[in-house]
């Protein structure tokens, strides 16, 4: 390595303690960050500790520090790993990835973008006009998506409220010409409620502060969040963040260079501004109208105009909407039911009751009984509140499809289509713990899971695997597994997730409280499961309501209520369907589905957990057979303090991380292993006895005669198929070796090619 840091920076590498304790560990981790180097190596792992201030780091020169370089020749960077990345995808044509985990506020965001950044500067270098649109894309897409998909939370002021993995295909010259985003189930409840202290998607408050008030005049809008139900809940968030405005400025600007058309831009405006008068409207309960019609009416009559008019839709079948439903019976029959009593009330109370789940303790006994008995018709009026939050899911999937349909379009060369190669970056949200936690951390917590099943499968299983198997010798390394809890949640029949798929099939009469039973009953006995009924006298969780989950990360307590409507998720054909007939193309495109007819839709969906589960599992299948490279974040402390490191906090995560278990595999284990025919068809030259060929009996005898007439057996070790050198170094020795002896040998070969003629 490049000596430009000195003994006082602590070590680049932290293979390269003198023990590996945690105490030496922080030790190392400290000092570096209070010497401004945030960034550490296992290995080829990088760690990276959020700074929370500006550092020195970033930006063209830096970057052409580490273009074209070894991961060891420079101090560590998130560069030197986005270049090791994309060398290994251009030299040897290896599909390559960037999984960067660590828990809420760690920094993969960032460390993200820095990737992107590094990748966008060192290619393209004869300026193809092709290549340089799809970096763009790839560039200002993220700007778009942080926009609609990330919200002010307590722990991040920029969180990422969905996951996000991009593939960027590479073609033969190694420049981007295209690319792909995934991106996993968006926290689509906060449109409806945010926390104390927390916002909504930031895209809501852009508009508001950004658009000219022109533009909101036509929005029926007013430049005040805290007229609005969606935008005033966060406590002293009322007035809007000043660098709101040039936010809404450089997402539209991005928009319109992605390529989305102004048509569309203005679109996505009416659909926020819709969202926005969605949430205002009241509902009350009438003398008029019976159990056909329902008892339920909305006040402030004068939204739903605003509605219908920046969906284009007609208002009377907003009203409807909002009012009752078509439902099949027995068949093809087409009945309208308005909502009851029962409903309205609940559908009045269930934004608080559903998604501020805390509420649960302050509701009535009546209430409770209310809800329980009218079943599956009092869930159903949710819908009304149900609408606004699937709008913003379709409107935020549609931007996604949207900018995917720009970089597969036109980037790709046809004949190559399929020989690309990929580097996927992978930034999903992190772990979180909140003071109350439902469906969606579940769902986030558990991709965290697999996550960290994956790091542990690719980086300490395998290698340890590989040891055994080669025979080589070796101090098996304890580390944490998390299989099982993978498996509490994913396990088909007995899952968290399968039982909760359960409950939802049965129409109506499973509540959430049964299904917290059901899940007692299956994992009274497993040791990463609790609830207050297999442990009474834990008050920290509530009789009825709470289960906890033992992540590797930490205690999770959940707390069951709206677990089941948010796993169903359904949502009524008649909302479909208006939206699908509306006369806004960008909005008609979001529903395809509304033109289905109610009697042909009978399909039950796949529920949302599901659905989730599945993308996880193809998420790492994706990984597992990319070559990966690893961003392990860590949080300094909870307050997003600049220079402030709390120990306690840091070697929490750590320990979780499973960093120590990752420097004992790696310090135990070698840098690089190859069979021994390819490694003797690369260094045979640079050794009398094996060049041109070797007489010694076996490749592994060459290569020990190899090794030892550079004296460098010492820092190997002999598998039976495979060589395993430990440092780096001794590749570099060799490779010098060959360098030097290449030129002599084009000249003898030269010679002896004249001297046949
Ligand atoms: P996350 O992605 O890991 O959280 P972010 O990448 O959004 O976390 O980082 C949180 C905040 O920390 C950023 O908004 C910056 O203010 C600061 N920060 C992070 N990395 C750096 C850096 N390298 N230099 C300076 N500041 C930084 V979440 O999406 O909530 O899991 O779900
Ligand atoms: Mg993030």
């Amino acid at each position: 390595m490049e000596d430009e840091e000195g003994p006082e920076y602590g070590k680049p590498d932290f293979v390269l303690l003198d023990q590996v304790t945690m105490e030496d560990f922080m030790k190392n981790l400290k000092l570096r960050f209070e010497k401004g180097r945030i960034y550490t190596y296992i290995g080829e792992v990088l760690v990276s500790v959020n700074p929370y201030q500006e550092l020195p780091l970033y930006g063209p020169e830096a970057i052409a520090r580490y273009q074209g370089r070894e991961l060891y020749e420079r101090p560590p960077h998130l560069y030197a790993v986005a270049n090791a990345a994309y060398r290994m995808m251009k030299r040897r044509s290896r599909d390559t990835c960037i999984v960067i985990s660590g828990e809420s506020g760690a920094g993969k965001t960032e460390a993200s973008k820095h990737i992107m950044q590094y990748i966008a500067a060192v290619t393209n270098p004869s300026q193809r006009a092709e290549v340089e649109r799809v970096k763009d894309v790839l560039l200002k897409s993220t700007c778009v998506l942080e926009s609609f998909g990330n919200a002010r939370t307590n722990r991040n002021h920029n969180s990422s409220r969905f996951g996000k993995y991009m593939d960027i295909n590479f073609d033969f010259k190694g420049d981007p010409v295209g690319g792909h985003i995934h991106s996993y189930l968006l926290e689509k409840s906060r449109v409806l409620k945010q926390h104390v202290g927390e916002r909504n998607f930031h895209a809501f408050y852009q508009v508001l502060r950004g658009c000219e008030d022109e533009e909101l005049h036509a929005l029926h809008l007013e430049r005040n969040a805290a007229l609005y139900n969606f935008t005033r809940q966060g406590a002293g968030l009322s007035t809007l963040e000043s660098d709101e405005k040039s936010h809404h400025q450089a997402v539209t600007e991005a928009m319109l260079v992605i390529g989305f058309s102004s048509e569309e831009v203005g679109s996505v405006h009416r659909i926020l501004a819709a969202i926005l008068h969605l949430g205002n409207i009241e509902f009350e309960e009438t003398e008029e109208g019976g159990p056909e019609q329902g008892t339920l009416a909305v006040t402030k009559e004068e939204l739903v105009d605003y509605v219908a008019e920046l969906t284009a839709t007609p208002r009377e079948m907003v009203l409807h909407c909002l009012l009752a439903r078509t439902v099949a019976s027995g068949g093809r029959e087409v009945i309208e039911k308005g909502y009851t009593a029962a409903e309205a009330s609940y559908a009045r109370d269930a934004c608080a009751k559903v998604f501020g789940v805390q509420q649960w303790g302050a509701l009535g006994e009546t209430e409770k009984a209310l809800r329980e008995e009218a079943g599956s018709e009092i869930a159903r009026s949710r819908q009304a509140l149900v609408c606004p939050q699937a709008m913003y899911q379709r409107l935020f999937e549609w931007v996604v499809n949207r900018i995917n349909s720009v970089m597969e379009t036109r980037g790709r060369d046809p004949r190559r289509d399929g020989k690309d190669t990929v580097i996927g970056v992978l930034d999903i949200y992190g772990f979180e713990v909140l003071p109350v936690n439902s469906f969606e951390q579940l769902c986030i917590n558990y991709c965290n899971e697999k996550l960290q099943q994956l790091f542990i499968q690719l980086i300490l299983k395998q290698e340890q695997e590989e040891y055994e198997r080669e025979g080589i010798t070796w101090q098996t390394v304890q580390y944490f597994n998390n299989a099982s809890i993978v498996e509490l949640v994913e396990r088909p029949h007995r899952g968290v997730l399968a039982v909760l798929d359960e409950a939802c099939s049965t129409a109506g009469t499973i509540t959430d409280r049964i299904f917290l039973q059901t899940l007692d009953t299956h994992h009274r006995h497993h040791a990463h499961y609790t609830s207050r009924q297999l442990c009474p006298t834990d008050k920290t969780m509530e009789f009825g309501r709470d289960f906890r989950i033992k992540h590797y990360a930490g205690d999770v307590t959940y707390s069951v209520e709206g677990f089941i409507d948010k796993n169903r998720d359904s949502l009524f054909q008649d909302f479909k369907r208006l939206l699908y007939n509306s006369t806004d193309p960008t909005l008609r495109a979001m529903w395809p589905d509304g033109q289905q007819d109610i009697t042909e839709v009978t399909k039950r969906p796949l529920t949302a957990g599901t659905l989730f589960k599945n993308s996880m599992v193809a998420l790492v299948e994706n990984l597992a057979v990319k070559e990966p490279f690893y961003i392990r974040c860590i949080k300094p402390n909870e307050d997003k303090v600049p220079a402030r490191l709390d120990e306690a906090h840091c070697r929490h995560q750590v320990a979780y991380l499973g960093l120590l278990e990752n420097v004992r595999v790696r310090r135990a284990g070698f840098a690089s292993r190859q069979p021994y025919p390819r490694f003797l068809l690369r260094y045979k030259m640079t050794c009398e006895y094996t060049w041109p060929n070797h007489l010694l009996g076996s490749d592994r005898a060459a290569v020990s005669a190899l090794l030892e007439q550079h004296g460098l057996q010492g820092d190997v070790a002999f598998g039976h198929t495979k060589l395993f050198i430990r440092s780096p170094r001794t590749l570099v020795t060799l490779e010098q070796s060959r360098a030097r002896l290449i030129p002599i040998i084009v000249l003898l070969l030269q010679k002896a090619w004249r001297g046949t003629l």
